[in-house]
């Protein structure tokens, strides 16, 4: 029992002098760990006889409670000596310089879908959302397009694995299923844009598998063809920034507008450069038409009370034509020096998320 008062006030008087966390983390070993001698006296216990054991048995416990504890108690101080320490020796000099962060950029689509939904804002219209995978129903069959439209095929468009009813829902091959969606839900008068992704089965220096479209819709009670091509003339020379620029419309054929026109605005082309502006050629920018009736009465509109126009256009082409940036897979490479190159800073972008006031 002396042998025990004698190594319990050792280990304490050790544990009282340790200066380091480190000397403290030896003692703790020495004492408690597995071979230490704390540890060692306990496995002694077995070999004793039994009216012995438990008086040394209590008594060597109690010393490790006691060791321990305090090894405790002397790592929270040594802990916080060190801590203060260390503040007391550290400091930060607040007048370094700060390391330059280079600013971020808006990517020329987003750019690009910010001053087009600008322009119609400005006219009046809202900006419509949907989904991007779609049922064959949304991006088919309510727009008219018939089953053997080549759009349809396997090889043109984007199919998913076959739902549990067998369908096969599909990538949105245009932004249309939003305006089919639109009308479904609300009445008309209407007045929509309906900016997003797009998928189709294309994959080559101007065709990408993933692109952009921008599509319009306006419905009401007296919509015509006289409204289609104010509004759209009205956003070429917004869009283009040229006031007299002029603006030509093509008939054309899609299964989901009739009459149908392509949009095309005047350029010159000059030494293998473009120049938008009156001149001898013609440059194709939208397609466009009177939303076709078949089109209305599947939304549940009747044809003969409510008319509409309905456009739509590519963002990447518009984007390149703009911004001159000539190759369209390199909108999609991430590469930070064509950001840097062609990426607007953040001031330059109207800030329209927050809607247009007034
Ligand atoms: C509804 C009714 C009519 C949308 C339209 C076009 C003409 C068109 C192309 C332009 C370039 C797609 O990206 S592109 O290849 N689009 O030419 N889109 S009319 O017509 C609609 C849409 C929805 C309910």
């Amino acid at each position: 029992m002396q042998a025990i008062d004698q190594l319990k006030s050792d280990l304490l008087q050790q544990i009282e002098a340790a200066e380091e966390l480190a000397t403290l983390e030896g003692i703790r070993v020495d004492a408690l760990g597995k071979k230490g001698v704390i540890s060692e006296q306990l496995k002694q216990l077995g070999a004793m006889p039994a009216e012995e054991r438990k008086s040394f048995g209590q008594a060597i416990n109690e010393v490790k409670q006691i060791v321990a504890d305090a090894i405790a108690a002397k790592a929270d101080i040594l802990q916080a000596s060190a801590l203060a320490a260390k503040l007391a020796s550290e400091s930060v000099d607040v007048t370094l310089p700060v390391p330059a962060v280079s600013g971020g950029r808006y990517h020329p689509l987003t750019r690009t879908i910010e001053e087009i939904s600008a322009i119609f804002a400005d006219m009046g219209f809202s900006v419509a959302e949907g989904p991007d995978v779609e049922t064959d129903y949304y991006n088919f069959t309510a727009l008219n397009i018939p089953p053997e439209h080549p759009a349809r095929q396997e090889h043109d468009t984007f199919y998913l694995e076959p739902d549990e009813t067998g369908a096969r829902p599909v990538l949105r091959t245009q932004t249309s299923p939003v305006q089919i969606r639109t009308m479904e839900a609300s009445e008309p008068p209407i007045r929509i844009i309906a900016p997003g992704r797009t998928y189709r089965s294309d994959h080559d220096a101007t065709h990408s598998p993933m692109f952009h479209q921008c599509e319009g819709l306006v419905i009401g009670t007296d919509i015509h063809m006289g409204h289609l091509k104010g509004c759209l003339i009205e956003f070429c020379q917004a869009f283009f920034g040229v006031e007299d620029l002029p603006v030509r419309f093509r008939p054309s054929f899609f299964p989901f507008t009739e009459p149908s026109a392509e949009v095309d605005i005047g350029c010159s082309r000059k030494d293998g450069g473009l120049k938008i502006g009156a001149g001898d050629d013609w440059l194709e920018i939208l397609g466009s038409g009177m939303v076709h009736p078949q089109v209305l009465r599947n939304c549940g509109y009747d044809p003969d009370k409510v008319q509409g126009f309905a456009f739509g256009m590519g963002i990447e082409r518009l984007a390149m034509l703009k911004y001159g940036i000539p190759d369209l897979r390199t909108f999609y490479e991430t590469d930070l020096r064509w950001m840097r190159h062609y990426g607007f800073m953040g001031h330059d972008v109207p800030a329209l998320h927050t809607g247009i006031v007034g």
